[in-house]
């Protein structure tokens, strides 16, 4: 078969699900026999998956770089899987037969391999390897970039004409400072550091910050046995109908030993705190002039469509949005992304994408419930796919599925992961898992595909 290769390169950092979606999109026009570019790609972890790919490890990997992996032991989808499955690869293509609609990390994992598998893409990956400074070459319009090989010890560097940054934005702990914890005698660790809820058993837990990761922890501490979770919130609470074992509390004023003060007046002992105060957009690699700047929201200022930076077109970030969708969102960037590198997309004037911009950043600043963001992204992800010819999908009814997803969780917080959906790719009814979720103590993707509920299992076992 013969390959025709467009005349420029594209490097791309990051092998997680953006990444991916990167090569992704060029494969499928590869395989349509058209041209491609020259294609790079460069992940600084041992092996693809981004945050699907567990380590742990905390704080710096085996060569001494920051670690990325925020994941953690007994992490379940906290979304239906119905509403992040790729368009042209269905779970259903992939497992044989249809599963629950929250399965665990590991079958996620499984899942995005399982697509990328089916291409040539990992020839085109450079493992670890790390994208160390990129400088623009105004004269040729292009970029060069500064690698460490990390097994080699080495430093290389490549020239690009197009840079596709999709390095994630939940790896970076956004750690704020609050009095008296630097005397804390207990475990004191922010979410990015948290491995799973084995060590914190018959332990008193104190959550700061209230979104998924507060959540999440919570939930997961109470049901592998903590002896109490409080919730701490800034802005607002979660809000949830708690169990007995959770409960919320307004902001920490300050700690003295491992006495916790509230806003509130109150105060209470804690054995260990964990920071759920969010993640840092962070690029160490890139300066300042082509840096994003922004704070983890759903339309980041300076990208045009989501995609493409605004100071320099040829730079393109992926999945630097707060995710309601996730891998289908970012296939429909990167299939964008690919068509305007391949010139069928037109790039309109400065002028006419700052106010493409600002139409999107007006929208986000009045979408304020939860149901309402839904309908935002619902409708940024319609707008990319008008574009290409990303597999149409009915994203109505994916936004319907992410409303009934919010309205299972404040009915309960504890048993939302029984529910089950439908696929709008393939209309695979969702199969209801074995077990309960609150009993299921197991996440390994051999558990999740057998057939026995909890108690038989722990008998043949
Ligand atoms: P990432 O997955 O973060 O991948 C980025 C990749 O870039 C990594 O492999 C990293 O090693 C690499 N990289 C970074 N810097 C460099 C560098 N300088 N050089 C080379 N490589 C580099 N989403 C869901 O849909 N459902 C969920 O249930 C869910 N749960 C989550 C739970 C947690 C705790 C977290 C943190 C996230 C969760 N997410 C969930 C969101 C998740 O981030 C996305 O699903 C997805 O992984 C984002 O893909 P990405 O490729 O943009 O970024
Ligand atoms: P998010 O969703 O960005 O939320 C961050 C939370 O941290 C949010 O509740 C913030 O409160 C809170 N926060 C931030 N700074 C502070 C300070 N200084 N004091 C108290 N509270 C603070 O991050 P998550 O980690 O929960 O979720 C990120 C992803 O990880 C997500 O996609 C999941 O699937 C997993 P605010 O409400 O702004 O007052």
């Amino acid at each position: 078969q013969i390959i025709f290769m467009t005349a420029f390169k594209v490097g791309i950092i990051g092998a997680g699900p953006s990444g991916l979606a990167m090569l992704r999109a060029f494969e499928s026009e590869q395989k349509k026999g058209n041209p491609i570019p020259e294609l790079k790609c460069y992940e600084k972890q041992d092996n693809w998956g981004g945050m699907w790919n567990y380590t742990w490890r905390t704080g710096v990997g085996k060569y001494g770089e920051p670690l990325h992996g925020s994941m953690y032991k007994y992490l379940w989808s906290n979304g239906p899987k119905e509403c992040l499955e790729f368009a042209d690869y269905t779970f259903t293509e992939h497992f044989g037969q249809p599963i629950s609609s929250y399965p665990p990390r590991e079958v996620l994992f499984d899942y995005i391999e399982g697509r990328i598998k089916q291409s040539n893409a990992r020839d085109y990956i450079q493992f670890n390897t790390v994208a160390r400074w990129v400088d623009y070459l105004p004269e040729t319009k292009q970029f060069r970039v500064i690698f460490d090989n990390l097994v080699k010890n080495e430093t290389f560097e490549e020239i690009f004409d197009y840079l596709v940054v999709g390095t994630g934005h939940f790896s970076t702990p956004n750690m704020p400072y609050f009095k008296g914890i630097d005397n804390f005698p207990g475990a004191v660790m922010h979410a990015h550091d948290f491995r799973g809820a084995d060590q914190f058993k018959n332990q008193k837990l104190l959550l700061i910050g209230s979104s998924y990761s507060a959540e999440d922890i919570g939930v997961q501490c109470y049901k592998h046995g903590s002896a109490g979770v409080t919730i701490s919130y800034r802005s607002n609470p979660l809000g949830s109908k708690w169990p007995d074992g959770i409960k919320e509390k307004p902001l920490v004023t300050h700690f003295e030993g491992n006495k916790a003060f509230f806003k509130d007046g109150t105060s209470e002992e804690f054995d260990a705190v964990v920071f759920c105060t969010g993640y840092q957009h962070k690029f160490p690699f890139l300066p300042d002039n082509l840096r994003l700047k922004t704070k983890n929201c759903l339309y980041p200022d300076n990208l045009y469509k989501g995609v493409i930076f605004h100071e320099n077109e040829k730079l393109i970030f992926l999945g630097m949005q707060d995710q309601y969708y996730t891998f289908n969102m970012f296939d429909t960037q990167a299939w964008f992304a690919r068509d305007y590198m391949l010139g069928r997309v037109a790039l309109p004037n400065g002028q006419e994408r700052r106010k493409d911009i600002d139409k999107w950043m007006d929208y986000e600043k009045r979408s304020l419930t939860g149901e309402e963001h839904v309908d935002f992204q619902t409708d940024y992800i319609k707008d990319l796919i008008s574009y290409t010819d990303y597999p149409a999908f009915d994203l109505d009814k994916v936004a319907d599925m992410f409303k009934s997803w919010l309205k299972d969780k404040e009915e309960s917080i504890l048993g939302y992961r029984d529910k089950v959906y439908q696929s709008v790719m393939d209309n695979t009814h969702a199969e209801k898992h074995h077990t309960k979720w609150m009993k299921e103590m197991d996440d390994s993707l051999e558990r999740y595909l057998d057939e026995q509920p909890a108690d038989e299992f722990e008998l043949s076992k």
